[in-house]
């Protein structure tokens, strides 16, 4: 519905190399007929700063803001072409750069996030620091004036916004979530009315008639460890091999999807053993396929 032919654009965003895995993926998008563009790595170690004292608590918050604003204009620049635009990280701060993208060509777009976490921490409540579990208040508009994020805009409604997967939030998290009346699926949800259902009615919440472009933000520790074990903060109890690729599946046969994020792939062998790393890169590749249109018949 939104974008111009089968085309998508890659946006890498490593942390940590990961130079296999794209060009695994490449390979399998020309697999399903379509057009790849890909243009390298984000060179985002670059953009790092000499000196980034923290900001109150947030850690490396002139670094974040660089990348994520970098990011949010290679993703505006694949959907004002008309292409898919599919960002492959790295830290999940970095779908503040992929929403905004999205929000600045699709402003009517809704965003989906399968997480086992909320990342909707403010400046004020986060207590590691850490910006990945923040990216949602300053998507928002509700984590005050942080130098240096000032370019963060559109900022994107509450009720635009659906999670499915939650297991581990922090007590102010869920005091946000419920202030703001977002809407949340957890992994209770999921046991209650089983993944087909949940999704209905995540779409249906965000997206009543189909009619508004989608911006997938999919955080492989949704899943559950035991199918996804290389990324930085597991949680046990997540969403099957099924039911993320259900997920995927189902997004794309609303025929909305615009941007898809494949975030928190960590591919650092000094951190995961090779296994690890081929398992959860393999079916970060296979939730892609999903998201554009392979089907099991
Ligand atoms: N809520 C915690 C933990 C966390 C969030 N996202 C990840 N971990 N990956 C925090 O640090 O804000
Ligand atoms: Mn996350
Ligand atoms: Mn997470």
């Amino acid at each position: 519905k939104f974008l111009k032919n089968k085309s998508v654009g890659i946006i890498g965003c490593p942390f940590s190399g990961g130079q296999a895995s794209i060009e695994y993926i490449e390979s399998i998008i020309q697999e399903l007929e379509w057009n790849v563009e890909f243009d390298g790595h984000h060179k985002l170690t670059e953009l790092r700063p000499a000196e980034d004292p923290n900001i109150g608590k947030l850690k490396k918050p002139r670094y974040v803001s660089r990348v994520t604003e970098a990011v949010s204009k290679a993703v505006e620049s694949h959907l004002k072409r008309g292409q898919l635009a599919l960002t492959l990280g790295g830290d999940h701060s970095l779908a503040l750069g992929t929403v905004v993208g999205t929000l600045s060509v699709h402003p009517e777009a809704c965003l989906i996030w399968i997480d086992a976490h909320a990342d909707i921490n403010t400046p004020e409540t986060t207590e590691s620091g850490n910006l990945h579990g923040c990216p949602v208040s300053f998507l928002l508009g509700i984590a005050g004036k942080v130098p240096g994020f000032e370019w963060v805009k559109p900022f994107l409604k509450p009720d635009r916004l659906v999670y499915i997967g939650l297991r581990d939030v922090d007590r102010p998290e869920k005091k946000i979530l419920k202030q703001l009346g977002i809407k949340a699926y957890s992994m209770h949800e999921v046991d209650k009315y089983g993944i087909g259902k949940v999704v209905e009615m995540a779409l249906d919440s965000v997206n009543p008639k189909r009619d508004r472009p989608i911006h997938l933000s999919f955080d492989v520790d949704g899943l559950d460890p035991t199918v996804a074990p290389s990324t930085g903060t597991p949680v046990r109890g997540g969403l099957t091999f099924r039911e993320g690729h259900y997920i995927c599946e189902a997004i794309h046969n609303t025929g909305c999807l615009v941007s898809v994020d494949i975030m928190e792939v960590n591919v650092n062998p000094l951190l995961f053993d090779e296994a690890s790393v081929f398992e959860t890169v393999t079916i970060g590749c296979s939730l892609i396929r999903c998201c554009l249109g392979e089907t099991l018949l």
